[in-house]
């Protein structure tokens, strides 16, 4: 395991696991990127890197189909930021839940960003749940291909399956541990 690894977590989800991951014994930097204030305000006070993204969904939802004209969404300070909290890490792992519009249009942005600086980049992502509709779905299919133009590596967990292997009385949390201990094997695995 490289210790000089990131790990950045984009969106709702991906602020989540990121959160589940500052738990482990990875001695990684963390970065925390979203277009909410609020949730980047209330992350666990380990996870101090935090990147706001001021452009709402609408703004950013042109992206899911061209990902590639980036200068409109990271501006030179969020530019600078990235460049600074990652100038010791040669291994970046991008973790988000896909299928939403924030996650997937700043994912491959970031990435081909950090791509421009000659960096390792993995992306980790989900697929949505099936009781969440086709719109969702396509969504996260289109950012799957998107990152899997930009990055050097992208691992898909079908958050379906972690669901179906889940006990009786499990709830989300159970859910969201147990997604956060594959990506942390995985980021083991890779790194
Ligand atoms: N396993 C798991 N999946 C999640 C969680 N939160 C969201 N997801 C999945 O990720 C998808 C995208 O949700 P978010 O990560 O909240 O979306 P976002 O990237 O913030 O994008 P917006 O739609 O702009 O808010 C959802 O449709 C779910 O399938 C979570 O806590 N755990
Ligand atoms: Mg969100």
């Amino acid at each position: 395991m490289n210790k000089k690894c990131c790990i950045i977590g984009i969106g709702g989800g991906g602020c989540k696991m990121l959160e589940l991951l500052a738990e482990s014994d990875l001695l990684c930097t963390l970065i925390a990127v979203n277009n909410e204030k609020g949730t980047l305000n209330f992350l666990d006070s380990c996870i101090t890197n935090k990147i706001y993204v001021n452009k709402d969904q609408e703004a950013l939802k042109g992206y899911l189909e061209n990902p590639y004209n980036e200068e409109n969404i990271l501006d030179e300070n969020i530019k600078n930021n990235l460049y600074e909290l990652t100038k010791d890490c040669n291994e970046i792992a991008i973790v988000m839940t896909g299928g939403g519009v924030t996650g997937g249009t700043i994912a491959p942005i970031i990435a081909k960003y950090l791509k421009s600086l000659s960096k390792t980049v993995v992306a980790f992502t989900t697929l949505p749940f099936t009781f969440e509709g086709k719109k969702r779905e396509k969504i996260a299919r289109k950012t799957i291909e998107n990152l899997e133009e930009i990055c050097d590596q992208i691992e898909v967990i079908d958050n379906n399956k972690i669901l179906k292997s889940l006990n009786k009385n499990d709830n989300m949390d159970d859910l969201n541990v147990k997604l956060s201990n594959i990506i942390l094997r995985k980021i083991k695995n890779i790194f």
